[in-house]
């Protein structure tokens, strides 16, 4: 017999995996392993009649010959399989997308590639043979694509999970549905856990952000620590809120942070640490360390301004392309059109006066006005950034008073001048070596 199966602690990337490997190979017996999370496990508790799961105890080990494994790449992450690994006849085929680990499974065929989710890969083949899904079926598949992918925004999306999604909207995935199952699970054990860390809360301003650092010391492996880091967050009402989760047993500490504020970028604070993330959440793992150096180690890496490495300094151009306030608005034209720019500071002697832009052109009633001299038409109202500043909060500057350009000041002077153009560029990726 064939069996398929994936890892212990389903997911419902993994769940999802499991039901479309049933659609592609409609003679194996699927297997749960025996432990899966909390919203898989209320997700089951209704609709488990639909799928036909076997359980491990119910397989003989001894007749299967053909194994398909999804969701995973590695013998350790599978529940109670290892009587198999000595099977030489075995015939093992694998669906995964996880990098960075070594597949020990040794497949006889495999589809394995990074994507966003591991049902993506296995929707390739669904949509290629036109192999038709059921509305319940696609709800499921869309649980796991949108979980693995923090609904198509993790880093690791592709357009393939896009299209992927796409697909199943189109076969009835119910996001009615969806919104129920994925809400995350907040039982007895992470209540107990957030009560723990509300009595010892304290908070602190670092860099005017709302902080709280938590050390909680908890036994055994609990899931969904997130939630009740994001809980935490909520009814402190700070900016920032971090826990660390020491496990005495075996020396470990879990850290999970959770920013409501775009200035602190969870991720990088948490690569700084091993871990990784995104701006708003992520999550690190450390060894033999002392829970109170962590904390400290975070206050260290929130006061060093971790939003970014990049500051409004590296981004800015200079030198800047400036005029004078007696410049006449038709010289002004021809400036603009020889730099390519759309606006330019106005400087007298050394000092900022105002800032012109093409869009001030539009006062200019009749011809005549192109022989004012351009004093007449710039905006006074100055916004600036100083070089220190993050390339976000010129971006925020920028929607709040609508100007495209933010002339760069430092001891008094205009020392560069950073546009919209720079800040996005900061945004997506492509600031030049
Ligand atoms: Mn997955």
């Amino acid at each position: 017999m064939q069996i398929v199966t994936t890892h212990k602690s389903t997911d419902f990337d993994g769940l999802a995996s499991l039901i479309a490997a049933t659609l592609i190979y409609p003679d194996a017996v699927p297997v749960l392993p025996k432990t899966y999370n909390p919203n898989v496990k209320a997700f089951l508790s209704i609709h488990k009649d639909l799928f036909n799961l076997a359980k491990v105890e119910d397989i003989d080990l001894n007749n299967v010959t053909g194994l398909i494994v999804v969701d995973t790449n590695q013998w350790a992450r599978l529940d109670r399989m290892t009587a198999l690994k000595e099977n030489r006849a075995l015939e093992v085929i694998l669906w995964d997308h996880h990098e960075g680990n070594e597949c020990d499974l040794s497949p006889t065929w495999q589809c394995h590639e990074p994507i966003g989710a591991n049902i993506t890969l296995m929707l390739r083949l669904i949509m290629e043979r036109s192999i038709p899904i059921s509305s319940i079926q696609a709800t499921l598949f869309l649980c796991g694509l949108y979980e693995d992918t923090g609904n198509l925004t993790f880093p690791s999306t592709t357009a393939e999970d896009a299209r992927a999604a796409a697909f199943l909207l189109e076969n009835d995935a119910d996001l009615g549905i969806l919104k129920t199952i994925l809400q995350p699970a907040y039982g007895q054990k992470q209540k107990e856990i957030l009560f723990e860390m509300l009595k010892t809360a304290d908070r602190e301003v670092i860099n005017n952000w709302k902080t709280s650092i938590n050390i909680t010391e908890i036994s055994g492996h609990v899931n969904n620590l997130s939630v009740v880091v994001h809980m935490y967050r909520d009814i402190l009402n700070v900016d920032v809120a971090f826990g660390i989760f020491v496990h005495p047993e075996n020396n470990k500490c879990i850290i999970i942070g959770r920013s409501g504020t775009p200035d602190v970028n969870i991720g990088s604070v948490m690569r700084s640490m091993g871990g990784g993330g995104h701006p708003g959440a992520g999550s690190a793992m450390l060894k033999d360390v002392n829970p109170q150096a962590l904390k400290d180690w975070i206050s260290e890496l929130l006061k060093g301004n971790q939003e970014s490495s990049i500051s409004i300094f590296d981004l800015m151009s200079y030198p800047v392309n400036s005029i004078t306030s007696d410049t006449l608005m038709s010289e002004v034209i021809e400036i603009l059109e020889e730099k390519g720019c759309t606006g330019l500071p106005v400087i007298d002697n050394e000092e900022l006066v105002g800032v012109i832009s093409r869009r001030d052109f539009r006062k200019i009633k009749n011809e005549a006005k192109l022989k004012s001299p351009v004093k007449a038409f710039m905006s006074t109202r100055l916004i600036t950034i100083t070089p220190d500043r993050s390339p976000m909060h010129a971006a925020r500057l920028m929607v709040k008073y609508d100007v495209g350009r933010l002339p760069v000041i430092e001891d008094g002077k205009v020392i560069g001048i950073v546009s919209r153009t720079d800040a996005m560029r900061f945004f997506y990726d492509t600031i030049p070596e």
